[in-house]
């Protein structure tokens, strides 16, 4: 059954929002690659990996509502920051922007009544609570190391143990 065009052009718009993050984490791996930080180049790499399974999930989705797909173009994006604290910072800005997004699809698939819409974006609406989770975390050790290199290198250690 398909879902109604408001709600479907806000799945199809979602599935390059998503691919978009995954740029946007790769932009982020190519600046830590030119950093010392090869454990925060990995982290990105990672979750890069992870937007595209986010939008696969949609991909997916509208395929089995029966729909066909538009994939317009992706922005280029940074592969520059001042510090690793301002390239998590623009981490937890841009998952709070699809934070925002993923509540106004969920609020639109209320209105339509499209149950079945409604539960798959209760992953999201989950998921979105561990991605702002992670970035606020890293956010938080990063500024509290205030600059201090062997901090720093605690952190980004950690951070390269993250497994996929
Ligand atoms: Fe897809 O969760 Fe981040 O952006």
């Amino acid at each position: 059954m398909q879902m109604k065009q408001q709600l479907f052009d806000l799945f199809q718009a979602q599935i390059r929002n998503e691919l978009e993050s995954a740029y946007k984490y790769l932009g982020m791996a190519a600046y830590f690659e030119t950093t010392p930080f090869k454990g925060f180049a990995s982290w990105m790499r990672l979750q890069a990996k992870e937007e595209i399974e986010h939008a696969t999930k949609f991909f997916d989705y509208v395929h089995d509502r029966g729909h066909h797909l538009q994939l317009p173009a992706i922005q280029a994006v940074a592969t520059e920051y001042a510090s690793p604290l301002e390239a998590f910072c623009e981490a937890l800005a841009h998952e709070q922007l699809v934070t925002r997004l993923i509540n106004g699809m969920y609020r639109v698939a209320i209105e339509v009544e499209d149950y079945a819409a409604q539960i798959l974006l209760q992953w999201y609406i989950a998921e979105q609570v561990e991605e702002e989770t992670q970035a606020q975390d890293f956010i938080d050790r990063l500024e509290m190391a205030d600059g201090d290199v062997s901090s720093l290198l605690i952190i980004d250690k950690s951070a390269g143990k993250r497994s996929s």
